[in-house]
């Protein structure tokens, strides 16, 4: 068998996916926290020798680093086969093209899909944790050590803004209202899964999504009322023990303060803005 780490954060979707993932295939592994925002220890040298874009989580696996949450799934599927749930299904297209939309694809646009809308909604905290941080010492490591290009004028706008730049939230509440209501209508097959009787990585996906909405104070989406399909699949997945193993069990604590700082023990400052759109959404039908 071989010897596992994971190189993750708490309240990180993509690490929240690959854990969910260890923890559905019941596999035991090392675990080593790095701290993103606030203290920027994934844009060390050390760490940027196991994953070239400074992106979490890596899987080391007998000293050989898997960057990316997707491949970490791939990996530990190929690698024990017979252990828990089996996340892919033989190849299928409709099936991969699912796990695009539901993955946290670092090329693609904040809300192009459900995956990289969870990065957009979650700026208001990442704003504040990189605040904790001088403008110069965020201004110079991500100029000079983040690994993809495109992701550093936008951290260092959001330090410098100390929030989300005008506008973008706004989007990113339209670009949720679309991808619930996506989700909410891909569920009208009535089965317990997003893809269909059995567990796989695309409910690894979609629970670490499900979770940062709520995680994010976006109230109502599961109460049964207007998205009846994902309060029901939320309320299965979430009762999973791999929910609480993987993901409750890791949040770091950095968060909740920030959280509190931004909404106190309210809804998100832009959740009536999100009930419009997707009432909007649903009007329309
Ligand atoms: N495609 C990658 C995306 C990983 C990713 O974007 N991770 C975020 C945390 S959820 C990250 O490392 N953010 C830190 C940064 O970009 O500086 C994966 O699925 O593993």
């Amino acid at each position: 068998m071989s010897n596992l780490t994971l190189y993750g954060y708490g309240e990180s979707v993509a690490s929240n996916m690959a854990r969910l993932a260890l923890s559905e295939k019941k596999i035991k592994f090392n675990y080593n926290l790095v701290y993103l925002e606030s203290k920027g220890d994934h844009l060390r040298d050390s760490y940027k020798k196991l994953n070239p874009k400074t992106l979490i989580p890596t899987l080391l696996a007998d000293n050989k680093p898997i960057p990316d949450s997707i491949e970490i799934m791939k990996y530990i599927d190929k690698e024990f086969p017979n252990q828990g749930e089996s996340l892919f299904p033989p190849d299928d297209t409709e099936f991969n093209k699912l796990l695009d939309y539901l993955f946290l694809d670092d090329e693609k646009e904040l809300g192009e899909t459900f995956g990289t809308t969870g990065g957009g909604i979650s700026i208001p905290v990442l704003a504040r944790l990189l605040c904790k941080r001088s403008f110069f010492s965020v201004l110079w490591d991500y100029l000079k050590n983040h690994g993809v290009n495109k992701r550093k004028p936008i951290f260092i706008m959001v330090r410098l803004l100390g929030g989300p730049p005008p506008g973008v939230y706004k989007k990113m509440m339209s670009f949720l209202a679309k991808h619930l209501i996506y989700t909410e209508n891909y569920l009208n097959h009535g089965k317990q899964f997003i893809y269909g009787d059995s567990y796989s990585a695309a409910d690894c996906c979609l629970t670490a999504l499900l979770h940062r909405v709520q995680e994010m104070r976006f109230y109502g989406v599961f109460d049964g009322k207007k998205l009846p399909n994902l309060s029901k699949y939320w309320n299965n997945i979430s009762s999973r023990p791999s929910y609480t193993e993987a993901i409750i069990n890791y949040e770091t604590g950095e968060w909740k303060p920030e959280l509190i700082g931004l909404y106190g023990e309210g809804p998100n400052d832009h959740n009536d803005l999100l009930w419009t759109e997707i009432n909007k959404l649903i009007e329309e039908k």
